[in-house]
């Protein structure tokens, strides 16, 4: 028996019934939406189950849409059969096909660059916009699930087979990078891939949506340290300059890491200089020249850096000079370039979420 009806037979003897079939792959797209968003704000190596996850989960996708195209294949095949809903059902699958394909062609290293779109933003984007595509294919074409379609075992253990067998296909694919020496094979657990060398021009510009602000002038620079503390106080480029160093990892989620030896000052130093924090400061607030704004836990904002200098170099402008956030924990888009304002805060700030996303816009 050749290996492509070792699959088929595997596929048909798993087959959940139609309806099962369907509102699985509503239920998987989902949460691949929501996995691939929240993975978007982890770094540390500890949050690596999320990205098997997902990974898994699509591959899970993948048995599931081949069980429904040979299904559904003739709808499709056959122009005596089109409605008008079948043109949202193809939209759906060309949307699906795309999240799929390259999410595939980057686990394999494939890197193709658009500017700065990375294969990858093209993965978020086809999968962003298969969330609504999906819906109101289910909207106009799905049944209601029956109690039958769930038998309560034999679904738990169908789910939990697709999924084992899509996480050990992934393993097995990393094998096959290794052992090929892909290039990309050397991707972070976030997916990321490695861009090498040292300084401003080792790395990617890159702006989430809309910052583009005019070049700060140096002179006239000041870093406002305020809110709870002491003493506030104004600092410029040069005060800032103040050498601490320290390596990190800058890892965004357009699908890029690198590491760089950073320099500047360290903000615990800062609000030392402004006298120390209050009794109920627990938040410091990083606010770029634009708008953009990221806030850490106080005790995690003391170790990080406000940097100056990268690599040994000024930060260029598009980098973030005079100074950006260097936050070691967290993904890049939490890494304030053209910081102006250091804010010390005593709640958590809910409205940076939506500002990074809409600031830079008039
Ligand atoms: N003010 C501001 N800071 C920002 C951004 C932005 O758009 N505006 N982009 C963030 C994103 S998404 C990333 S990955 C890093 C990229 O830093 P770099 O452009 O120096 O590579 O900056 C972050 N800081
Ligand atoms: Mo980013």
């Amino acid at each position: 028996m050749g290996a492509r009806s070792l699959i088929g037979e595997a596929l048909d003897r798993f087959e959940p019934p139609p309806r099962a079939v369907d509102w699985s792959l509503f239920a998987f797209v989902v949460a691949e939406a929501a996995t691939g968003l929240v993975s978007f704000t982890v770094s540390v190596p500890e949050g690596w189950p999320l990205f098997w996850f997902h990974r898994a989960l699509g591959i899970g996708i993948i048995a599931l849409l081949a069980w429904k195209l040979a299904r559904v294949r003739h709808r499709l095949t056959d122009p005596g059969l089109w409605q008008p809903s079948t043109a949202l059902s193809v939209l759906t699958l060309v949307a699906a096909l795309g999240a799929l394909a390259t999410g595939i062609a980057w686990v394999f290293g494939l890197d193709v660059r658009l500017s700065y779109w990375t294969l990858l933003s093209v993965h978020v984007g086809f999968g962003l916009a298969l969330v609504p595509l999906v819906a109101a294919h289910a909207a106009t074409r799905f049944r209601p699930s029956r109690r039958v379609d769930f038998e309560r075992r034999r679904t738990a253990v169908r789910y939990t087979v697709l999924l084992a067998a899509g996480a050990a296909t992934y393993r097995l694919q990393q094998g096959v990078n290794d052992l090929l020496d892909i290039a990309g094979a050397d991707r972070r657990f976030t997916g990321s891939q490695p861009r090498e060398g040292e300084g401003n021009a080792a790395f990617p510009i890159t702006s989430w949506v809309a910052d583009d602000p005019a070049p700060i002038d140096r002179d006239d620079y000041r870093l406002t340290v305020d809110g709870l503390v002491s003493e506030p106080v104004d600092l410029t480029a040069d005060e800032l300059a103040a050498g601490h160093e320290t390596e990190a990892l800058l890892d965004c989620t357009s699908g890029w890491y690198t590491v760089q030896e950073w320099g500047g000052t360290r903000v615990g130093d800062l609000l030392d200089a402004a006298g120390g924090t209050d009794a109920d400061a627990a938040y410091v607030r990083f606010t770029s020249v634009t708008g953009y704004r990221w806030s850490l836990p106080l005790d995690e904002a003391e170790d990080v850096l406000l940097a100056t200098h990268v690599g040994g170099e000024r930060l260029s402008h598009g980098h973030g000079a005079p100074a950006r956030l260097v936050a070691p924990d967290r993904r890049g888009f939490q890494w304030v370039k053209w910081v102006t304002c250091v804010e010390v805060r005593a709640e958590y700030d809910l409205g940076q979420w939506v500002v990074t996303l809409v600031s830079g816009f008039d």
